[in-house]
């Protein structure tokens, strides 16, 4: 549909989010009852690893084309196949079902995406989902901008993320063979996979130097790749409009989207978490979304999932913040 109108709405209260005391799963709202227990490990090794890659990007017009290039290539692998694709909306998810060379291919570029290992990502995802704003949600948005975005990862766990996690059923993830091998040897494929081969590659095939290689192709590319991802923790839980649930934090964002191949529709992927275009728009702003339609026409992805465009529309007059717009149907 073309119709920019805006749908006729019921009388909506404030956008603003209501944060009840209680989830309706019962993990408790308070952000503050523990004391900070920082991981200095991860704080010296993510601080050096931003300043490296800040110094990689200086080093971009001293390199060969073909390394940046390159390095574009493996942010889009890694971050496209190895986590929206994979990590998020086949393992975590479940919103469609792939194939086994599929498989193996989106396990490699996780790894090349280094965000922890598929079985790891998937149960702190689906705990992310269950708990959302929680103290049970590893990365809650309500603890502010800089621990859902990366303070999570330098502080010990708070014990309810822990203990509602072992509640989880992941029973699909250790079934699945693809998941099993991959966490087995998990560092040896990061050594390999996320480090050695991008540093190689660009030495072998161009004659780059190993400063330009490791800097740009590893340490900028990484960097950037994470900070693309963990904008959807936090920046997409805090900014944007909520059209489908008014309630959640999670809104759309079309900035995060963009850099995030297509994640930032958050407000609607919180609201349809079984949808595997995690947005409405369907391919647009969605790179993810593009690459899983490919696939199954290859018939190496099927049994793709989507919400029915009039449960969608029905939902968003329902509890949306009155942004949603025809034009968003397809
Ligand atoms: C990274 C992850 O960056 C990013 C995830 C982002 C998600 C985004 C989602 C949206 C999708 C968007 C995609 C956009 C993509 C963009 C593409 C662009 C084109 N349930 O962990 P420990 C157990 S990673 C149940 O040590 P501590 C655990 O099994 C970056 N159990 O906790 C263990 O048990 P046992 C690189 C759980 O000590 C025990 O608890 N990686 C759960 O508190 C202790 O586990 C890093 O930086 C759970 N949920 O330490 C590493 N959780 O002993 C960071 C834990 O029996 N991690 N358990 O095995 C760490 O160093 C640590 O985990 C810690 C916490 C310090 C953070
Ligand atoms: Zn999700
Ligand atoms: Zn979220």
């Amino acid at each position: 549909m073309t119709s920019s109108a805006t749908i006729a709405m019921a009388p909506l209260e404030s956008s603003r989010v209501r944060t009840p005391k209680h989830s309706p799963n019962g993990a408790e709202k308070h952000p503050h009852d523990q004391p900070l227990q920082i991981v200095w490990r991860n704080v010296v090794f993510m601080s050096l690893l931003h300043i490296g890659a800040v110094y990689g990007l200086f080093l971009l017009p001293h390199a060969h084309s073909y390394t940046t290039m390159w390095a574009i290539f493996l942010h889009y692998f890694s971050g496209v196949l190895g986590i929206t694709a994979g990590a998020h909306r086949l393992w975590a998810h479940r919103t469609y079902k792939a194939r086994l060379p599929l498989r193996v291919v989106m396990a490699v570029a996780n790894s090349v995406a280094f965000q922890n290992h598929i079985h790891e990502w998937s149960r702190d995802h689906r705990c992310h989902h269950k708990y959302s704003e929680t103290n049970a949600d590893p990365h809650n948005a309500s603890r502010g901008f800089f621990f859902s975005h990366c303070g999570w990862l330098l502080v010990r766990k708070h014990p309810d993320v822990i203990a509602k996690g072992k509640l989880l059923d992941l029973s699909d993830l250790t079934a699945d063979p693809v998941v099993r091998f991959q966490k087995r040897y998990y560092l040896a494929s990061v050594l390999l996979l996320c480090f050695t081969l991008p540093t190689a590659v660009p030495i072998l095939a161009w004659r780059e130097t190993l400063r330009n290689a490791f800097f740009i192709a590893v340490l900028s590319r990484y960097v950037i790749t994470l900070n693309a991802t963990w904008l959807v923790n936090s920046a997409a839980h805090l900014w944007g409009n909520r059209p489908y649930d008014r309630s959640i934090h999670p809104a759309e964002n079309g900035l995060v989207s963009s850099m995030a191949g297509g994640e930032g529709w958050h407000n609607y992927h919180h609201t349809f978490p079984f949808d595997y275009a995690t947005g409405e728009l369907g391919w647009r702003i969605n790179m993810t979304t593009v690459f899983i339609d490919v696939m199954a026409w290859t018939g190496l992805a099927y049994d793709l999932r989507r919400a029915p465009p009039s449960v969608v529309r029905a939902r968003a007059l329902r509890t949306g913040d009155g942004t949603w717009k025809v034009e968003h149907a397809y």
